[in-house]
């Protein structure tokens, strides 16, 4: 069901600042087992309960920021000044993947990072670096399906030359599409659509997996990996799961273990874009982090992402 657009700045707000929420809430447990995080937080409540300090975010919110960044400066990707925003955001300390880690150095050196990301890993990394990043992606081009598909390619391509990497990427990019046009979610239609852009069996098998999910335990054997094609479907099964709630999807997914700050970002993404900041737990929005490039600069990001869009997709109102 088509939503009307009054709510569309707050769904842009909800989706960066709920990537940062998850990622920085993901990011306390990153590579712990699920059942060391469920003995002290055995449910999505007592998490969100828990912090009182400062929520850092990690390398996810970071590059997502670059995104963000180069499409409102340029309305579109353009490699050249998305390498120069990664690099003019690259804080080495927020963890970042290794491979990502040596394309970033060599493109800060002003090195070859294209052959670097072509062969640090055979074939490229298929790693779920691109898809945390995405969101802004799925924002600006929420209202044109081949450009969003081509958009969020080239916004891999820096780091993420894998099909894998890439086609992660572009998935959860049509997730937050899907759910930023979305007043009352229905899931079946949500699923139809990402099947039917589906390029690769791999993705086709998840996503179909994804479908079926019913309960929160079912996420388990999606995957909680730092592949893209062990983290992206999960995600986008856990908002479909739990689609009104942004504490049971981001929750729910952080109890998976793994690579709980990207699973998170991800999922938070796709539910901040579909609930808005309205339904964001406000006290979590407000611990994030007070840096210049914290939950404020987030908040004034998206609406400046919410410019570009509409002055690149939108007829100017009658006077
Ligand atoms: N890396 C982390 N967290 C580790 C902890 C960091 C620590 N705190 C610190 O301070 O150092 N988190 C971040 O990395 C993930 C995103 O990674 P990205 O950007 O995809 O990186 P990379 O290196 O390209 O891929 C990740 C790993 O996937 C495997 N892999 C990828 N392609 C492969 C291929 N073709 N063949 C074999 N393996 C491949 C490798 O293990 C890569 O290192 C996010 O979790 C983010 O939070
Ligand atoms: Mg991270
Ligand atoms: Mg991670």
């Amino acid at each position: 069901m088509a939503c009307s657009d009054s709510m569309l700045k707050d769904r842009f707000r909800g989706c960066l600042l709920g990537l940062a929420v998850g990622d920085a809430l993901g990011g306390r447990f990153e590579a712990k087992a699920a059942e060391h995080i469920r003995a002290r937080f055995p449910t999505p409540a007592a998490l969100f309960a828990y912090p009182d300090d400062e929520l850092w975010y990690t390398d996810d919110t970071q590059m997502a920021i670059g995104v963000a960044e180069a499409l409102t400066a340029h309305g579109e990707i353009i490699e050249e000044h998305l390498c120069r925003a990664f690099v003019s955001n690259y804080v080495p300390s927020r963890g970042y993947g290794r491979g990502a880690r040596v394309v970033l150095d060599t493109m800060e050196e002003g090195g070859d990072y294209q052959a670097v990301a072509e062969k640090h890993f055979p074939g490229g990394s298929y790693g779920n670096g691109a898809a945390m990043r995405v969101a802004p992606v799925g924002l600006m081009f929420r209202d044109e399906r081949q450009q969003l598909w081509e958009q969020a390619r080239r916004s891999a391509l820096p780091t993420h030359r894998h099909p894998l990497g890439i086609e992660g990427a572009q998935l959860l990019a049509l997730a937050v599409s899907f759910a930023s046009h979305t007043c009352r979610f229905d899931r079946e239609a949500f699923f139809a659509d990402l099947l039917g852009a589906c390029e690769s069996e791999e993705y086709r098998a998840k996503l179909q997996s994804a479908a079926e999910v019913k309960t929160p335990a079912d996420l388990v054997g999606l995957g909680n990996r730092i592949e893209a094609l062990h983290s992206v479907p999960t995600s986008i099964a856990a908002f479909a799961l739990t689609p009104e709630s942004f504490e049971e999807t981001v929750g729910n997914l952080i109890l998976l273990g793994g690579d709980t700050d990207t699973l998170a970002a991800m999922g938070g993404a796709i539910s901040g874009a579909y609930l808005g900041e309205r339904q964001l737990p406000g006290r979590l929005v407000g611990l994030l982090e007070t840096s210049p490039k914290g939950g404020a600069y987030l908040g004034q990001l998206a609406d400046e992402l919410f410019s570009a869009y509409e002055r690149r997709f939108r007829q100017p109102s009658p006077a």
